[in-house]
């Protein structure tokens, strides 16, 4: 990224980025991780060397950590654990990769060459997440290579999909829903490209390819030799809709048009979910409107926010790394005072916009240019054929046409976009053939159609219990419930993550589970409709008994006392349920 500011006004000289503070302080009291990064050649570490040892399938632990980089984690079969520990065998161990596909636009011959990978290295499936992107799990390491040259073949990587980096860059997601789609990926599209890191070692690493001249300064003119403190994401939404959740996201821009042109964007900083329990000083937190940015302003304010956070960010405790609290331990005015300097210019003042929603538009619709688009909801994200349900086969026909555009959402499920409508016929019949409906409301009800899971179990090394395995089954459950009380129909947002971190983004959602343990969950309520509201915890550690017997009480008095149109979760604040958190940040009043 450049260093050099692009835009001043006259009142406001322009001032090089301080890049002294990371690298002024010394190295030997920062968390380790700090100095792994810095003795690291730009993240190359021994990897090349672990991926042909002999001895383990596994990586060493330096070089597990700065694989995150190259978007691979190292994982083992948790289901096996205990049965392969008393046999005294080493962990099966296994990879997860993850791509980058900002804004989850994946071409044809992309979808056909992610499922010819899962099928042959990834157990015959694939998973899209939470950040509109794939992730394969139960790669061997020794085929890590080949998997990344397969990706690479056909214009894909999976460059910072992890790691202290900015990560994949997330952006509305349905074409036919606003005219400013196409601009604001353009958009998206640019800032994944500026903020990559640039190192030689993940070509060098995974394409043997030697580089030009030894990696030096010059390696990552913007991340330096320590990149950031933590992860950093960006994510770009279009009003009304706000499906990637801006105020979950390190910097976020709202898209703001007028006249169906794009005229810039609102910036959001500070938004984060992870939190840990019994840890106080943890938290989520949704992100501050700071002001308003014209589109060539993007690229200096991704340097100057990102800067911000380089340069203050913790690099002595990580848990206390993210972005959020560089902004809460320095104040937000701080903050801003502080991009504003490096931008040489006063952010304008932020535009109105209007949120109704963060869940996906289910089924088809036609956009403006005629072209239809079919939004299929995906049960958590995974790509399988299940039975009748032959989804991963489904698709793979569809790709075949060549005849669409697959663009995953951020509620981890896929639109089948771009169709022309004479092909739209041939994409149904295809759909139907392999037990793939297309009506959404069809034997789902409305809070399944707004659900989510993280992975959690059996790969996910942090979960303390089931989430993406469990989720359904619960829901079949609360399902009689809502029956009961006649709200099956009625949208409601249910998150479920296998731990506290909120990898499904949960304490935004109208009712959310995190795990504690085993078959124990932390109950919240009262998230905003579209994001906008943090949930609060009603039940501490909790199994599925008192989970539905808190549900069933809470929306049998929504059913019966609720005001017109009142969404649940402002229900459950307005009662008294669960006292609100943070004042709203609805920008619709
Ligand atoms: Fe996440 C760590 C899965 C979105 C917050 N996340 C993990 C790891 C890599 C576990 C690990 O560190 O060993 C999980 C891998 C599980 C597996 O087996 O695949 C994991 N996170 C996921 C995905 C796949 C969940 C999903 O079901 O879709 C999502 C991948 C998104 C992507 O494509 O990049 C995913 N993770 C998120 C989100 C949501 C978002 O970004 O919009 C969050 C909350 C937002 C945030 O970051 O504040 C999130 N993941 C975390 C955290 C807590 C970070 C924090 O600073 O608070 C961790 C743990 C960590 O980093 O130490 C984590
Ligand atoms: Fe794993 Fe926890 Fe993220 Fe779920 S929320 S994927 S359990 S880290």
């Amino acid at each position: 990224m450049a260093t050099k500011m692009t835009k001043a006004s006259p009142a406001a000289p322009a001032v090089e980025i301080d890049r002294s503070r990371d690298i002024t302080q010394p190295l030997e009291k920062l968390a380790p991780e700090e100095r792994l990064k810095f003795h690291s050649d730009y993240l190359a570490g021994t990897i090349a060397d672990d991926l042909v040892d002999e001895i383990t399938l596994a990586v060493d632990e330096n070089n597990n950590k700065l694989m995150k980089f190259h978007g691979i984690y190292q994982q083992d079969d948790r289901d096996l654990r205990d049965e392969r520990r008393q046999q005294k065998l080493e962990p099966l161990y296994a990879f997860m990769l993850r791509g980058r596909m900002p804004g989850g636009v994946c071409t044809p011959e992309q979808w056909l060459k992610i499922d010819e990978l899962g099928r042959e290295h990834g157990n015959e499936q694939f998973r899209l997440t939470t950040r509109q992107t794939f992730q394969f799990h139960y790669l061997n390491r020794n085929a890590l290579r080949e998997v990344m040259v397969g990706l690479r073949d056909v214009g894909l990587d999976s460059k910072a999909a992890c790691g202290d980096v900015a990560r994949t860059v997330m952006s509305g997601v349905h074409p036919g829903l606003s005219k400013l789609h196409k601009q604001v990926y353009e958009q998206a599209r640019i800032a994944s490209d500026h903020v990559i890191h640039r190192t030689s070692a993940y070509e060098e690493i995974w394409f043997g390819e030697k580089p030009a001249q030894p990696r030096g300064e010059q390696e990552e003119p913007f991340y330096g030799k320590q990149y950031m403190p933590r992860k950093f994401k960006i994510g770009f939404a279009i009003p009304p809709s706000n499906d990637i959740d801006i105020y979950s996201q390190d910097l976020g821009f709202v898209a703001i048009a007028s006249r169906g042109r794009l005229k810039g964007f609102n910036v959001v900083i500070g938004g984060g979910m992870g939190r840990t329990d019994r840890a106080p000083e943890t938290y989520p937190r949704l992100g501050d409107v700071i002001g308003f940015i014209e589109v060539d302003q993007l690229v200096p304010t991704l340097d100057a926010v990102m800067g911000v956070q380089r340069d203050y960010g913790d690099r002595v405790t990580r848990s206390h790394a993210r972005f959020k609290y560089t902004i809460d331990d320095k104040g937000l005015d701080f903050v801003k005072g502080d991009i504003e300097r490096r931008l040489g210019f006063a952010l304008a003042p932020a535009k109105r916009f209007a949120f109704t929603s963060n869940g996906d538009q289910l089924g088809w619709t036609t956009g403006d240019d005629g072209l239809e688009h079919c939004t299929l909801f995906v049960e958590n994200g995974r790509i399988i054929n299940r039975g009748e349900h032959r989804l991963m086969d489904g698709l793979r026909e569809v790709a075949r046409t060549g005849t669409c555009v697959f663009r995953l959402t951020p509620n981890q499920s896929v639109i089948v976009s771009d169709v022309a409508p004479a092909d739209r016929p041939t994409i149904e019949a295809i759909l139907a053939e392999h037990g793939i409906g297309t009506a959404p409301a069809k034997g789902r009800s409305a809070l399944r159609l707004n659900s989510m899971a993280c992975v959690a179990m059996p790969t996910c090394g942090l979960a303390m219990a089931e989430s993406e395995r469990y989720l359904p089954d619960l829901i079949t459950r609360i399902e009689a419930l809502l029956e009961t009380h006649g709200l099956s129909e009625e949208p409601i947002t249910i998150r479920m993550t296998g731990c506290p971190n909120g990898c499904a983004r949960p304490y935004i959602a109208e009712i959310a589970l995190t795990g504690r343990a085993p078959g124990k969950y932390n109950l919240y309520l009262g998230g905003g409709f579209h994001g906008q509201r943090l949930n609060k915890m009603v039940r501490e550690n909790v199994g599925e008994d008192v989970i539905l017997a808190v549900l069933d009480e809470t929306l049998g008095r929504y059913a019966a006392e609720r005001e017109p149109d009142e969404r649940f979760g402002d229900f459950v604040i307005r009662a008294g349920i669960a006292p609100e958190v943070t004042a709203g940040r609805n920008f619709n009043d």
